[in-house]
């Protein structure tokens, strides 16, 4: 071949090369999206194997006219940059974005609800849409399981950052999705809190009821009844020091779970479960005189007086207090356990919080057994215990947020073996708190009866993050999907082979979780 001819061929081959490096045809890693191992299951998943690449150019842009939707790209960001090493900026585009980058915007689907999202992944693109913001921060959970189990560390990772793709479209059975702390027995400060709120968000919990007041102690600063928390936030289970949120703490609680679509519903147990109360303020109890502090676990020994007026100042200052730094649209009463309260009196106290609550602008929720009194249009009934109390709250039209102990309650121990937690309900194993669906569990009460679920986490043998982590995982992401996931798509032999992929995400996120015999962990890593 002439020198002539072989410099042409040379020039062809270069440009040859130059083309294929930088365009698309450059043949990408397949991917499979339908072997994905989400927690909470997608509604649809449809899979075209390949997959797009997160890379050190990769942008995350959001729509400039979607109202409501920056923090959570930026959310997105803050999750990607400490494992990637990319700088992953975020932007504000009126129009799609060019390839390789992820962008996020609000559209009108009507195939979606208020929490539901479009995720669609090409080669060019991860294009995530939603009605609502609070659909867009779901997805956002949904694009952090795609991505290898590693992109949860807080250090450098080595990647690739693959994302099969394809479309999935979900959306969530219940709206109410909700765990419970109880951070009476044990008190747990804010940035404990924020970590469990950080938990919850993966799952697409969506609410977060906390348990302000027991007899062990009062967690919430009330400035009209000071004595509440200096005195009666001063002690726990166990003797310890206690400790309470002041009302800044408290607000910033809130918008923490706000900005990551959490409400939290705050408790105020009434009228058993008051001895805190009833120790900070003598006039609180018919004899007019303080009880003292209380640091042991029985329950139902207490009760506000409930026939006298200064009472229903007390409760009515509380309520007002609490609801005045609440976003959310539900204040918990209580109203469980009430053993030294007269049903005649319960009734009627019960009738008259409700008002109150109502008054300050609020919806009422409480423990099954307000089902006694005349509850009000929006009065959600939480069914705990007693499946007829719950059936007496349908009967009177109240909706049902689903918590039976027996399946729900994060304080039962797993088995004999475990050294936390109690098991007056049940023994409860991982396979046992999924294995079940809400709609059939009491006769009588209907999927439109149902507002939810909600896991109760209760203190009086939990004092710290670890044993806290290890009793909620590896349950609450099962009850969480029971929460999102139809039930006729849910099984437990198909459940724990995923979940046993999830150990290495919980690993990451250096959740001390128990890992329980019954699920098939994958030790390496789940792609
Ligand atoms: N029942 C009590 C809780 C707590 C719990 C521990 C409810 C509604 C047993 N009330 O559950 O205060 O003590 O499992």
């Amino acid at each position: 071949m002439s020198r002539k001819k072989r410099k042409i061929l040379m020039n062809i081959l270069l440009i040859a090369g130059i083309f294929i490096s930088t365009t698309s045809c450059v043949k990408k890693t397949p991917v499979d999206l339908s072997k994905e191992t989400l927690i909470p299951k997608p509604v649809s998943v449809t899979a075209t194997n390949s997959s797009f690449e997160i890379t050190n150019k990769t942008r995350i842009y959001f729509n400039k006219g979607s109202d409501g939707i920056e923090s959570t790209a930026k959310y997105l960001a803050e999750i990607l940059r400490p494992s990637t090493g990319f700088p992953v900026q975020v932007k504000s585009t009126l129009k799609k974005p060019k390839s390789g980058n992820i962008y996020l915007s609000l559209t009108d689907n009507k195939n979606l609800s208020e929490e539901g999202y479009e995720l669609v992944i090409t080669e060019k693109m991860v294009q995530l849409t939603a009605n609502q913001p609070a659909g867009l921060f779901h997805g956002v959970q949904t694009i952090r399981q795609l991505l290898p189990d590693e992109i949860e560390l807080k250090t450098h990772a080595g990647g690739p950052w693959l994302i099969g793709t394809g479309t999935i479209l979900d959306y969530p059975e219940y709206e109410y999705r909700g765990a419970m702390l109880d951070v009476a027995r044990h008190f747990f400060g804010v940035e404990d809190v924020k970590q469990f709120i950080d938990q919850l968000a993966l799952y697409k919990i969506n609410y977060l009821h906390l348990h302000l007041s027991d007899d062990q102690g009062w967690r919430i600063e009330i400035k009209s009844w000071p004595n509440l928390t200096l005195h009666g936030g001063s002690t726990e289970v166990g003797g310890g020091e206690g400790g309470f949120y002041t009302q800044e703490q408290y607000i910033d609680l809130v918008h923490y779970a706000a900005e990551r679509f959490i409400t939290i519903v705050p408790e105020i147990d009434m009228p058993g479960h008051t001895n805190a109360a009833l120790s900070s303020y003598p006039e609180l109890n018919c004899n007019g005189k303080a009880t003292k502090l209380y640091t042991g676990t029985r329950v139902g020994f207490s009760t506000l007086c409930t026939k006298k007026e200064v009472t229903y100042t007390f409760i009515d200052d509380v309520i007002g207090e609490l609801a005045s730094m609440t976003t959310g649209p539900y204040i918990h009463i209580g109203g469980d356990e009430s053993h030294v309260t007269p049903m005649k009196e319960y009734i009627p106290f019960i009738n008259r919080v409700q008002e109150i609550v109502l008054k300050h602008g609020k919806m009422v929720i409480g423990w099954d057994e307000i089902a006694h009194s005349a509850l009000k249009p929006n009065t959600v009934v939480q069914y705990w215990s007693l499946a007829k109390n719950a059936k007496k709250g349908v009967g009177q039209g109240a909706k049902v947020l689903m918590s039976p102990a027996k399946r729900a309650y994060l304080d039962m121990q797993y088995d004999s073996t475990t050294t936390l937690g109690l098991h007056w309900a049940a023994y409860v194993e991982v396979d046992s708190s999924y294995s079940w669906d809400p709609e059939k569990l009491v006769p009588g009460i209907t999927k439109e009866d149902i507002l939810g679920v909600e896991a109760p986490l209760w203190t009086e043998t939990i004092t710290n993050m670890n044993d806290l982590e290890y009793m909620v995982f590896p349950r609450l992401p099962g009850l969480a999907e029971i929460g999102w996931t139809p039930a006729a798509d849910r099984s437990w032999d198909e459940y724990k082979v995923r979940l046993g992929k999830h150990g290495k995400r919980m690993q990451a996120l250096g959740i001390n979780y128990y890992p329980s015999p019954l699920v098939p962990w994958d030790e390496k890593s789940a792609k």
